[in-house]
């Protein structure tokens, strides 16, 4: 059996495992950051349950740390109190990125985890299977409900050889990508093997595996071996390590092999993670940005790259060069050793261990800046500026970047590569974590005025007569559907207020023409919903009393979060009956409950053409989608 296989099968509650069915997990640990989070315990709470039921779940403050106005703080308090009344742990904003946090301090190989943010996948890095979901998938599991998800395909990635200096894990993910493009990864897990898996750290791993999600996969993941060990050692947590891997004579339903020999620095052109090109095609155009950080490349390794790459230098005059250190341990182990001082003199700015820039949350850069990143989303205006073009690439390509002020191939602009030796022993102050209560009874939940209740949506109707009020094409992220940002993200707890940012950046009358008519459809081509797991994406258009999204191909999260919300997720029949709709188009999709509910055919008429549709709903998900969502139907009682 392949280990992804062995992990699910000790934790399968419901299905069986066949590629393709639903199947249902047992959560051991979840994870929520801010943005996602204050919505996720919202609807926890109104599910009625005293106390989380898995073995751990922590509440991290890393998104939404700019405080720009009272909305952040008020959020950062209501989370810190709901916490301590439910019997979740707290992380403070300054602690550190969920992802790098939960990696060092704590993660499980062998465990499942879920996280209501799309690079949860970054605890494959440790040998754990974890996946990013909704917010309300996330509180289901804090109740002690099974995660469903469609049984993945194994495919396994065999990586072979050793990476030459200069060329890092960030490279092997992005050869992925330029391979299998950003949709490429959909229903599959990415299981490492090979004698290339002995050469790569854990954080490389993490790299690897918390930008897996790019590839649209259901989640990656990496054995669980001495490497690991060592890593949890260093963390004083070599108590939680077991070891973990494939059979010897495992079976997987796909394989790809991976030379990390043959592999050179790579980039990510704008705007998307799969618009890979060799950092020497590149070469000599002028940067006007570099950011390190993010939960993709943030950890005390790249930091100490940084540090002894920059030592003694000075970055070029016209480019900026932005580092978060991805936690408080990372930030206090640079600061003892000396390597912060390195790295504030050449000239950078160093920024809170947070996500910062990563979603828009400062440091937008200038009109028509280039920006170099270490992070792993680039799409069409998340930086804050919509002129910008932002690429993805490794620390070491940042770093050439923020010296020689162009893009440069490391592997031709340095020398040696320094050598980086982490300590024996890592830093751990846990003390930052606020630990549950034993007895919560007086505590207080603290709600400021940002945080409105939940919306109340109706069950779904027989018939739905509704107008087409968007039509978009292939590869709609949820960053097109629901922008974050400085300005957008502290409203995540005021969806009347959110929702007025729908499609800001494609449409900016979509709002007006949604709120016109009284049920609406959107249209959309392949892929769509793919990035991040903001269930804003699917909540505020409901909200804005969208009831059917129409498209050629759906990512996973995102479909997920539309039939939580109680928008019915639709694909054509023929893809290229796509051409046939358009903007403003009156559809009637006469008796669509008894369809479903039955399983028979559903055909929409547009211009006298019948346009046949599909849909694929387990029994659970048409409950789900009859109730009007997930929180109807549980609070009918159905489960
Ligand atoms: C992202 O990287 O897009 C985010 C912001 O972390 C999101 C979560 C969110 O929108 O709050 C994600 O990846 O799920
Ligand atoms: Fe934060 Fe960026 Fe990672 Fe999302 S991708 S969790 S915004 S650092």
């Amino acid at each position: 059996m392949n280990l992804s296989k062995k992990i699910i099968k000790q934790h399968l509650v419901n299905g069986v495992m066949e590629a393709g069915t639903e199947i249902g997990l047992k959560i051991d640990q979840t994870l929520t950051q801010d943005a996602t989070g204050t919505m996720a315990y919202l609807q926890f709470e109104a599910m009625g349950v005293p106390r989380v039921k898995t073995e751990l779940s922590v509440s991290y403050i890393d998104h939404n740390t700019l405080q720009s106005g009272f909305e952040n703080a008020d959020d950062h308090k209501f989370l810190q109190t709901i916490a301590s009344k439910y019997g979740i742990v707290f992380s403070p904003a300054g602690t550190g990125i969920c992802h790098q946090v939960h990696l060092e301090r704590f993660g499980i190989p062998g465990k499942t985890l879920i996280g209501s943010d799309s690079h949860t996948p970054t605890g494959g890095g440790i040998g754990m299977l974890s996946f990013g979901a909704g917010g309300l998938d996330v509180a289901c599991a804090m109740a002690g409900q099974p995660f469903y998800i469609t049984m993945p395909k194994i495919v396994r990635v065999n990586l072979i050889g050793k990476l030459r200096p200069w060329v890092s894990a960030k490279d092997i993910i992005l050869e992925l990508l330029r391979i299998l493009s950003v949709k490429g990864g959909r229903g599959k897990i990415f299981e490492f093997s090979g004698e290339g898996v002995k050469t790569l750290s854990v954080p490389e791993r993490a790299t690897i595996t918390n930008m897996g999600t790019e590839l649209g996969a259901t989640t990656t993941i990496f054995p669980s071996d001495e490497i690991t060990k060592d890593f949890l050692k260093k963390q004083s947590r070599e108590n939680v390590w077991v070891e973990l891997g494939a059979d010897q004579d495992a079976k997987y339903d796909e394989e790809m092999t991976i030379d990390l020999n043959t592999l050179e620095p790579l980039i990510a052109m704008p705007h998307s993670p799969d618009n890979v090109k060799k950092v020497k095609e590149l070469k000599g155009i002028k940067v006007d940005q570099v950011g390190i950080g993010s939960c993709t490349n943030s950890s005390l390794a790249d930091m100490m790259l940084c540090a002894k790459v920059l030592k003694g230098k000075k970055i070029n005059r016209n480019t900026s060069l932005v580092i978060s250190p991805g936690s408080r341990q990372v930030m206090s182990m640079l600061a003892n050793s000396g390597d912060l001082f390195n790295i504030i003199d050449a000239g950078a700015r160093i920024l809170e261990c947070a996500c910062g820039p990563c979603i828009g949350m400062g440091q937008a850069p200038k009109t028509k800046a280039v920006s170099l990143r270490t992070f792993n989303r680039n799409f069409e205006g998340r930086s804050g500026t919509k002129d910008a073009q932002v690429y993805l690439c490794s620390p070491e390509v940042a770093l050439a970047a923020s010296l020689s002020g162009e893009i440069s191939d490391p592997m031709e602009y340095f020398s040696d590569k320094p050598e980086i030796t982490l300590p024996e022993q890592f830093y751990v102050n846990d003390d930052h974590f606020q630990l549950p209560m034993k007895d919560t009874s007086k505590v207080e939940i603290v709600r400021g005025p940002n945080i409105k209740p939940l919306p109340i949506f109706e069950k779904l109707k027989d018939t739905i007569k509704a107008e087409v009020v968007l039509k978009v094409g292939d590869n709609i992220s949820t960053d097109h559907i629901l922008p974050a940002g400085a300005k957008i993200l502290p409203l995540r707890s005021n969806l009347p207020a959110i929702s007025e940012y729908t499609f800001a950046s494609v449409d900016k009358d979509f709002v007006s023409r949604a709120k016109a008519v009284s049920s609406g459809v959107i249209i959309g081509a392949d892929n769509y919903g793919q990035g991040s797991s903001r269930e804003h994406a699917a909540l505020a258009p409901r909200y804005l009393g969208i009831q059917i999204v129409l498209v050629k191909s759906f990512a996973r999260i995102h479909l997920a979060n539309l039939i939580n919300f109680g928008i019915i997720p639709l694909t054509f029949h023929n893809p290229s009956d796509y051409e046939n709709i358009k903007l403003g188009d009156r559809i009637e999709f006469l008796n669509i409950k008894n369809a479903i509910k039955n399983n028979t055919d559903l055909t929409i008429k547009i211009a006298g053409k019948n346009i046949k549709l599909n849909y694929n709903f387990t029994g659970r998900q048409k409950e789900i989608i009859f109730a009007g969502g997930l929180l109807n139907w549980i609070k009918e009682g159905v489960k």
